[in-house]
């Protein structure tokens, strides 16, 4: 591997900090939703997690010790504006800052991300992510997270994972705010995107750089039929050219809003997409696994909670790959599949795998150790296709493990475990799993620099 990759790991603010009534910060749509029963599968929320918020420093030498020379954390946005709107609050910048200096301290370079999904839940009281106003809300807040922070931080991703706010969040209800939309989700995709657009336009200044990360996959037809290539076209539409299309050629696809129905809604918001056009310095990634699927095999009852509008009846099928405890199936070469099509659409832009990793049901030995060879063996298969695509010459310029740590998984709460360190929850204690130890054995094998 040449010298200068960026070698990582990454957290989300209400996954790891806790803390969340400290310094003033306010309500966002996770601790509602999480606080709402029946809505994460082991009835837990994110008051406590992994106490981040007080143990950050010594969570930040930890990841140092591992030989990783980048953090990628997101910033809250109801720590720095607690109700959404308004003037920022001086503790959560602090926050924030001193978070970024022991970075920096330690040898380690921030990412910051700035919308992780902690929506202020007074913005979800007035239409969140349906509401276009949210897109300049979250621009305000963002300028003022910039403005408190661009001296320490350098690196910056607008958004994180659009899909997941917009179809999970609007579309099937899975996360927060909870909401079963239908196509209405797509309006939410919209109003992220301009989000990013006119927060791009804000902050945008020389010497950092700005990006966007995203969780595009590869998607197959099952068989050749004109059935189920339809079928991937369709999925391939809403999960992956919805976003890359007007991010990266300022429009969206026509075949998409077609098969949803919102060809003339989106039609009213054509002068938005130069904004979202804009150039980004890089794209981040966030890869975990390929989809498969099926045509329809028969009418659905419409409308349904779903995260793929228009296709409701289009189903995922399982190819027999291995799967990791979150039922995701493994294959690595999705990983290089996934570059490579962004690379394709644009040529010269730097990207970054900002997310990678695999959930397991981790168990701690008499003597205190995880031997997680399961996750050891994904984020090994997937390391290789990135070190082979660099060596190809290929403009990869980072790899953040997904997760330092074991942290609240969002609707699957602490019932599953993504970390290369072990967190006992009862007591706080991080433990370094197998995985992070060959880590760190693999990273001490890297050329200086
Ligand atoms: O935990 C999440 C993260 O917040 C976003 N990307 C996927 C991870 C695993 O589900």
């Amino acid at each position: 591997m040449t010298s200068g990759f960026t070698w990582g790991a990454a957290t989300a603010s209400y996954q790891v900090e806790g803390a969340v009534s400290a310094d003033g910060r306010g309500p966002s749509i996770w601790d509602t939703f999480a606080h709402t029963p029946g809505k994460i599968a082991d009835g837990t929320n994110g008051d406590v997690a992994d106490e981040h918020h007080q143990r950050f420093g010594e969570d930040i030498r930890m990841l140092a010790e591992l030989g990783l020379n980048a953090y990628r954390f997101s910033i809250a946005w109801p720590r720095i504006v607690p109700s959404g709107s308004g003037a920022a609050n001086a503790a959560g910048l602090d926050f924030y800052r001193r978070l970024a200096e022991a970075c920096l301290e330690n040898g380690v370079t921030p990412y910051a991300t700035l919308y992780h999904w902690d929506l202020p839940q007074p913005l979800e009281d007035a239409g969140g992510w349906l509401n276009r106003d949210t897109a300049e809300r979250f621009r305000d807040y963002a300028v003022l997270a910039h403005d408190g922070l661009s001296d320490v931080v350098k690196h910056w991703m607008t958004l994180n994972e659009p899909w997941c706010s917009a179809f999970l969040g609007y579309g099937n209800g899975e996360h927060a705010p909870g909401r079963t939309e239908g196509a209405d989700a797509l309006k939410a995709v919209h109003h992220l995107l301009l989000g990013h657009g006119l927060t791009l336009d804000a902050i945008r200044s020389e010497g950092s750089s700005y990006g966007i990360a995203l969780n595009p996959a590869p998607i197959h037809a099952a068989t050749d039929s004109p059935a189920d290539r339809d079928a991937a076209r369709r999925i391939d539409g809403l999960r992956n050219r919805m976003f890359l299309e007007p991010l990266l050629s300022g429009r969206y696809p026509a075949d998409v809003l077609e098969d949803t129905g919102m060809t003339s809604w989106f039609a009213a918001q054509e002068a938005d997409l130069p904004l979202i056009a804009a150039p980004l310095d890089f794209i981040g990634v966030n890869y975990y696994c390929p989809t498969t699927v099926a045509a329809p095999d028969g009418p659905i009852s419409s409308p349904v909670a779903s995260t793929q509008p228009g296709s409701e009846n289009v189903v995922a099928v399982d190819t027999g790959l291995p799967r990791t405890q979150m039922g995701w199936p493994i294959q690595a070469t999705g990983l290089r599949d996934i570059l490579v099509t962004i690379n394709k659409l644009a040529p010269e832009l730097p990207l970054y795998v900002t997310e990678n990793g695999a959930a397991y049901p981790d168990s701690v030995t008499a003597d205190g150790a995880i031997e997680d060879d399961d996750r050891l063996d994904y984020i090994k298969q997937h390391i290789a296709v990135c070190e082979d695509l660099v060596a190809e010459g290929f403009p990869l310029k980072g790899y953040f493990v997904w997760s330092l740590m074991d942290n609240y998984e969002w609707s699957w709460g602490y019932s599953r475990r993504f970390g290369i360190v072990y967190v006992d929850y009862a007591t706080q204690a991080r433990t370094v799993k197998k995985s992070g130890r060959w880590l760190k054995d693999h990273l001490s094998r890297q050329p200086a620099g």
